[in-house]
């Protein structure tokens, strides 16, 4: 079983390619739901619904999340009633949301109707959400405001000085069902080159997967989101400071030092390796950028080769 922690893009690009190098029966992903919010009603998770999307092939291809071909008859129509448009959601996307939370009104948990949606949608990898249970992930900015994840990034567009990151609801949330056997009896635990904050830092914030993580016999190899200094995608180089972290491929692999054993670094970076080293990691230099899905098959290759796992 080849286990991947994953938040939105850079993890369905990741898993993209590791789908052209394993079957992807045997991929399972865990996935950040702290981004999720709930919207004139409905649940919406955009990091399981972007890399399902992504993995259909059916992604939008400029925004990267949400659907290609989309249309906006019903947002339009909302507006009539003046609701706020700063989330928008496409016609096409509203039929995802729309099952989701009816199934969850029914009372299915969220990993149920998401083995549901990527059924649909005609994948053959698991994705779990990190936990079933009510999460958020809560912004506290400089100026002293309590913002939902999606307000300080999409209303705000990350403008705020942040002071602080948060799970809400985690001290009694529980690992979804398959979550912590998914780490603990992986061959392989993969960390996707996804927002340490935001994204890798929420799911280990659910009760009993950083324990499982540290303690699993699998070895656990990560790809850097920083490259050059710079996040390849997103806003980790803002949050990465509030949670002590610094912004470098070095400094990401030393904020997940307890319990990462390997690390791969962009060659941009290949400077930075033996300092991988000197935290007692593993390190690999290779190319990172995975715009081709070729680059990502080989980064997966890489990453396989660095746990020392036949692909
Ligand atoms: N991002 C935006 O910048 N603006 C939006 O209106 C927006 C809507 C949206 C709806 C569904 C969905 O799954 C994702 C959506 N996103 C939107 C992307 C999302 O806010 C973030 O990029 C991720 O949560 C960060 O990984």
């Amino acid at each position: 079983m080849y286990t991947v922690l994953a938040g939105g893009v850079g993890a369905a690009r990741f898993l993209r390619g590791l789908t052209q190098v394993v079957p992807a029966e045997e991929i399972v992903a865990i996935v950040n739901v702290g981004d999720d919010l709930t919207r004139l009603g409905l649940r919406i998770c955009p990091d399981l619904d972007s890399i399902t999307y992504w993995l259909a092939g059916v992604v939008h291809p400029e925004q990267q999340w949400g659907r290609a071909q989309e249309s906006h008859v019903v947002a339009g129509e909302l507006e009539r009633f003046g609701h706020e448009p700063w989330f928008t959601l496409g016609d096409r996307d509203l039929a995802t949301h729309l099952h989701r939370s009816l199934r969850l009104s029914q009372g299915a948990s969220l990993s149920t109707v998401t083995a549901e949606v990527t059924r649909a949608f005609g994948l053959d990898l698991r994705l779990l959400p990190a936990t079933d249970d009510p999460v958020e992930t809560r912004i506290t900015t400089a100026d002293g405001r309590d913002l939902h994840f999606q307000e300080y990034w999409v209303r705000e567009r990350g403008r705020p000085e942040v002071r602080g990151v948060r799970l809400q609801g985690a001290a009694t949330a529980r690992p979804a069902p398959g979550v912590v056997e998914a780490i603990v009896d992986a061959d392989v635990v993969l960390v996707a080159p996804s927002n340490p904050v935001v994204s890798i830092g929420t799911i280990l914030e659910v009760p009993g997967i950083r324990e499982a993580l540290a303690t699993t016999p699998a070895p656990v190899v990560g790809v850097s989101p920083i490259v050059g200094g710079e996040v390849v995608r997103g806003m980790a180089h803002r949050l990465l400071p509030a949670v002590g972290a610094e912004v470098s491929a070095r400094g990401v692999a030393s904020h997940y030092r307890e319990w990462l054993d390997g690390w791969v670094l962009d060659e941009r970076d290949a400077e930075q390796a033996s300092e991988v080293r000197s935290l007692g990691l593993s390190c690999a230099v290779t190319d990172t950028m995975m715009d081709e899905v070729t680059v990502a098959a080989d980064l997966a290759r890489t990453c396989l080769h660095l746990a020392g796992v036949a692909s």
